[in-house]
């Protein structure tokens, strides 16, 4: 990676900390801490060496920033998710510390490459997708906003799958991103935390008179706390993302042991310790497994008592403060059982009446919600919560049973609106909806873009919206520029700290002061350099990782995302496909050269989703190879999409693919990264595109396709895709020659699933609907690109109208309508 060349000085000045001291501590680690030298020591020690030197600095500012929190009794929020994408930690460190360059120059001149040993830190990928980088983004954003936060969630021994391409085909992989250890984490053993799973709840009636419920759990698991330091940019705050690990109890099942049991008391052991060790890796698709629900549960009761443990440093047995300290924002669903959770800790264990409890919890969560796409709208069966969690079920009736009573008086005997807003849906199993429980329970809750959360009071929870009015409410998305521009493209930032000063890291909206160099033609030339550089390093990389050569002067039109109809890779491959027909039809026909780059993975059992990587992968083989046309088009599928190859790809992007199905994206962040970069959107009015195109000017985005209005119109009047099937020539034969053997070769039919998804299938997603209008948008952006000086104007104008997507904008939402939250300055 290139240095660059100013520092950011004004922004993160290391206190006490020079050169000399980082090499010194460098080579101090290697000796003492990995018992080897400079002569022996491989990038792997060198990695280790470095980030341990970098981890004293964290852990000083981590210990005074715990300090301050402590002794101002702050107000926190507590952002609860079964995900953090985190990708690597050591270039953000480093950067966000200020101590980017002179750690570089330190390395050189012990003869070493900062950037190749950078390499070496696997990804952090206790995450699927959007929701979890959200999640890694906002975490960024709190401490570098210095306000009081804590991040928790789960401690997976296997983050999300390693994608292998085999034949065409992907294959899952284990990841193991700890195996020779993680030296940014620590282990806080005096903070374990056990939890209860189980059992059956007896009922007890008190002195008082007062029924008692008391939990007689079958089975207690430990909940081990990880800590991970996450470093404010500017070095001042640094906050904790705490992930537990299970592991089985002291509490040994002698019964069994005694009874000759001695294999089964152990097989109690490795279930306990199941319950961390696998991310479940479907993104938006159906689990509704007992393990993911041990999961959620687990982490969700850790964290409460971890939280309830500190309140009760402060303020003892006085409840009446709880919610004025503490806030807990839901990410999405998967915690939502930690309203019931909260409520038992109160009513059962702190001998609250239900009302003041229901007054505290209530006061205390606030819910996200991150998608409309019914298959991923938790619901579990009453039965299974039932046997793991008898008590909480037992609560979530409470909770309904009151609630209903809500509904009874608004709309008094109206039993169609209670069976749709009750938790309980009643059926041939009884599910309880997590959806409702989380708007229930919280005191706020938000859509992802405006659109989302449009669509979310008129479709999802109308009739809470009508109860509360001032429940239902929208926070857009953002994304951390630290990450997803300062330190992913080191040229680009130097070159705009040159232009408008070093402080857009933390004031994205002064990046607007580029638009006035938009139409100077050296900024156009600097700024479009250093693209073509970029690109230049991910050729290299498409060539180690696939073997195909790409040339850099070509288009890079770029679609990274989770694998997944609604995001439509296949509505591109069909234009691929077209482009290929075009070409082999009139081998003179007009178009700029272009390489279509695609990263994704499939959830392991989403079958059409594999067989769509299969599908680009054999279009890819069989373009690649053509000699007739592989001068003018290329396609190329990068294996195992992550967050760091994402921080090579996104830079040297000319083309951002963002064309879900209009109302399907609840946001995307994806569209915004790269714009940022540079990279021109071709998209359809969709989650935040749509505020994307308010920014950058409607005439530097590519708009296509069907509007949301448009799309259910389409429904209602009954979509029947085989009318453009046989409207349109070119898209008939392209999808007719997916049934042919002309891509596989001797195994005709292999793509054919694609084909039929999207004819007897229904065509859930529009996209032959959309196909002719995408066509024609691509055609534009072919044409707009061959205009270098106003596709560099329209570049720089993404980049300099980004300011609104900054993650610190979207927390400072969060923190002035949801969480009231205050800044802690940190004691130097
Ligand atoms: C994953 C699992 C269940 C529910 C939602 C998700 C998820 O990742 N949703 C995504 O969240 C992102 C962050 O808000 C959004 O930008 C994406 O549009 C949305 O699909």
């Amino acid at each position: 990676m290139p240095k660059s060349t100013l520092k950011s000085k004004a922004l993160a000045e290391p206190v006490n900390f020079n050169k000399s001291d980082i090499k010194d501590a460098i080579v101090r680690h290697l000796h003492c801490s990995l018992g080897t030298d400079e002569n022996k020591a491989n990038n792997h020690a060198w990695w280790k060496a470095a980030c341990a030197a970098v981890q004293e600095q964290v852990l000083e500012r981590l210990r005074r920033t715990q300090k301050s929190h402590y002794l101002n009794d702050t107000r926190a929020v507590h952002y609860f998710s079964a995900e953090f994408l985190m990708g690597r930690l050591m270039s953000n460190n480093l950067h966000n510390l200020g101590l980017f360059e002179i750690t570089d120059q330190a390395l050189q001149e012990l003869g070493v490459s900062l950037t190749d040993i950078m390499e070496e830190e696997p990804d952090m990928a206790l995450g699927n997708g959007g929701l979890g980088r959200l999640a890694a983004c906002f975490i960024d954003s709190l401490a570098t906003m210095e306000l009081p936060a804590v991040g928790y969630g789960i401690h997976y021994e296997h983050g999300l799958f390693r994608q292998e391409i085999k034949n065409g085909a992907q294959i899952e992989r284990p990841d193991s991103w700890r195996d020779y250890g993680n030296p940014w984490e620590i282990c806080r053993p005096e903070s374990i935390q056990e939890v209860s799973l189980y059992g059956y709840v007896e009922t007890k009636y008190g002195e008082n008179g007062r029924i008692q419920k008391e939990w007689h759990p079958g089975s207690i698991v430990k909940g081990i706390p990880w800590d991970i330091p996450v470093v404010g940019f500017g070095g001042k705050t640094v906050n904790v993302l705490r992930l537990w690990e299970s592991q089985a109890s002291n509490y040994f099942n002698w019964d069994v042991f005694n009874a000759g049991g001695y294999v089964d008391a152990q097989s109690e052991n490795v279930q306990a310790e199941t319950i961390s060790k696998v991310l479940y890796p479907n993104d938006e698709t159906e689990a509704g497994k007992e393990l993911r629900l041990i999961q959620q549960y687990f982490f969700c009761a850790c964290s409460l008592k971890d939280i309830i443990r500190r309140y009760k440093r402060a303020h003892g047995d006085d409840w009446s403060r709880f919610s004025d300290q503490v806030v807990i924002q839901l990410n999405d669903t998967h915690p939502a059982i930690a309203i019931p959770e909260l409520m038992r800790i109160l009513v059962d264990r702190a001998e609250l009446g239900w009302d003041d409890a229901w007054e505290i919890c209530s006061k205390t969560f606030a819910y996200t919600n991150h998608t409309l796409l019914p298959e991923a709208l938790e619901k579990w069966p009453a039965r299974m919560i039932e046997k793991i969690l008898p008590r909480h079920l037992e609560i979530i009736y409470e909770i309904n049973f009151r609630f209903m009573a809500e509904v009874e008086k608004m709309w008094p005997g109206d039993n169609k609106i209670k069976q749709k807003l009750s938790i309980i849906e009643e059926g041939n199993q009884k599910m309880v909806r997590m959806g409702n429980l989380s708007v229930i329970g919280s005191f706020a809750v938000n859509g992802v873009a405006e659109i989302h959360s449009k669509l979310v009071k008129k479709n999802l929870f109308p009739e809470f919206d009508q109860m509360w009015p001032d429940k239902l409410t929208n926070v857009t998305n953002g994304i951390t520029p630290r990450r997803w521009l300062k330190a992913c493209n080191p040229d680009l930032s130097a070159l705009i700290d040159k232009k408008i000063g070093n402080d857009w890291p933390v004031k994205l909206e002064k990046l607007n002061d580029l638009v006035k160099f938009a139409d100077e033609a050296k900024f156009q030339k600097d700024f479009m350099k250093i693209k073509l550089k970029n690109k230049v390093a991910l050729a290299k990389e498409v060539k180690s990782l696939t073997g195909i050569e790409i040339d850099p002067k070509a288009i890079f039109d770029v679609q990274i995302k989770r694998l997944h109809e609604y995001k439509r890779q296949h509505l591109n491959l069909l234009h691929i496909m077209a482009l290929y027909r075009r070409l082999l039809e009139n081998p003179s026909y007009d178009m700029e050269p272009r390489v279509f780059i695609f990263g994704a993975k499939a959830a392991p059992g989403y079958k059409l989703a594999k067989d769509i990587i299969y599908a680009i992968n054999m279009v890819a083989e069989r373009i690649n190879n053509d000699e007739r046309v592989n001068k003018k088009l290329k396609v190329v599928f990068l294996p195992n999409y992550r967050v760091s190859l994402a921080e090579k790809m996104i830079p040297a992007a000319d083309v951002s693919e963002q064309i879900s199905t209009a109302g399907k994206e609840a946001s995307g962040t994806g569209n915004m990264k790269l714009s940022l970069n540079g990279a021109l959107t071709i998209g359809t009015m969709d989650g935040a595109n749509i505020e994307i195109a308010e920014e950058v000017g409607e005439e530097n985005i590519f708009i296509f396709g069907l509007t949301v209005e448009e799309v259910d119109k389409l429904h209602a009047q009954g979509y029947n895709p085989y009318d453009y099937y046989y409207n349109n020539a070119e898209l008939k034969a392209i999808l007719d020659w997916l049934e042919t053997d002309y891509f596989t070769p001797g195994k005709p039919g292999a793509l054919s699933s694609l084909k039929y998804s999207l004819l007897d299938g229904g065509d859930p997603y529009l996209v032959l609907a959309d196909f002719d209008a995408y066509s024609k948008a691509q055609h534009k952006v072919d044409l707009a690109y061959r205009d270098t000086k106003n596709w560099a104007r329209m570049a720089i104008l993404n980049c300099a109208r980004m300011g609104k997507f900054t993650s610190d904008r979207s927390i400072r939402d969060y923190v002035e309508r949801i969480w009231k939250l205050d800044a802690c300055k940190v004691d130097e």
